[in-house]
């Protein structure tokens, strides 16, 4: 049930907006509105994409958040989350990424989707996504928190758009049918280092299921996801702090590998 009014919307979509152009912290918006819900959160994220589309900003898909039981353990959470994903957010693989338009950084590793036919909810399923894909990908997303301290909930974090900052895709593009989704491997590496590893069944059991929850929840806004869709369907492992000089590499079973580098 959305509880906030036209205006309170309207307020917290001009406070997210500043934060992710500008790159300051805000506090939480549960401080001062701690009745918001869920709905209240993704009315503000529709109030912002639809701002960002009327700047020219170019909806190339969505991502599904907080789908691995590393990422909910590690923000607190128990419930999934989308996000909107624009043409400015999206970087080619072996860039230099800029974090000083970036609060606080985080990459993770995700499976990306691009989808040849439209899906629609309700009760989308994880076949029928799988049926709608065109070929899954690689790829690596910098999430970046605007709440100070990292001192969140899911009603802020989805006010927030999820988080989403900047996302790579790239190595080798699959068709789906080729391989066995849920048992692909992924090492997260930083500046050499191993900093984390999973398979991708640690997302919702198929990330696959990920990618149905997003097209459900994309009903309950009124919306579907249009042929041609980027997806992004949300981090295998722990997201892993980045800052200027850092080098991260993904290495992807049977889909190849993203590098992407981060300075000032
Ligand atoms: O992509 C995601 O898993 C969304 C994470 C939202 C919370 C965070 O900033 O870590
Ligand atoms: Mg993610």
């Amino acid at each position: 049930m959305i509880t906030l009014s036209r205006e309170e919307i309207v307020r917290l979509c001009e406070r997210v907006e500043g934060a992710q152009t500008r790159a300051y912290a805000i506090p939480k918006l549960t401080d001062e509105y701690p009745e918001m819900t869920m709905d209240d959160g993704y009315a503000v994220q529709t109030e912002l994409r639809k701002r960002f589309i009327a700047q020219g900003h170019t909806l190339v898909g969505w991502k599904a958040g907080l789908t691995s039981r590393a990422k909910m353990q590690q923000m607190g959470v128990d419930v999934p989350s989308i996000g909107f994903l624009t043409d400015r957010m999206a970087r080619p693989e072996n860039s230099v990424i800029s974090v000083s338009d970036l609060v606080h950084p985080r990459v993770e590793c995700e499976i990306a989707f691009v989808t040849a036919k439209q899906l629609s909810g309700p009760d989308c399923t994880a076949q029928q996504v799988l049926d709608a894909t065109d070929y899954i990908l690689p790829a690596i997303e910098v999430i970046d928190s605007r709440y100070s301290g990292f001192k969140f909930d899911l009603e802020s974090v989805v006010a927030d758009n999820g988080s989403s900052a900047r996302f790579v895709g790239g190595g080798r593009a699959r068709y789906p049918a080729e391989l066995d989704i849920p048992t692909l491997g992924v090492v997260m590496e930083k500046n050499g280092e191993i900093v984390g590893m999973g398979a991708a069944a640690e997302v919702l059991g198929h990330p696959a299921e990920a990618v149905a929850m997003l097209v459900n929840i994309l009903h309950d806004l009124g919306e579907t996801l249009p042929s041609g869709s980027f997806v992004m369907s949300g981090g295998i492992t722990a997201a892993v702090a980045v800052q200027p000089g850092d080098h991260i590499n993904a290495r992807f079973q049977e889909l190849g590998s993203i590098s992407i580098r981060f300075a000032e």
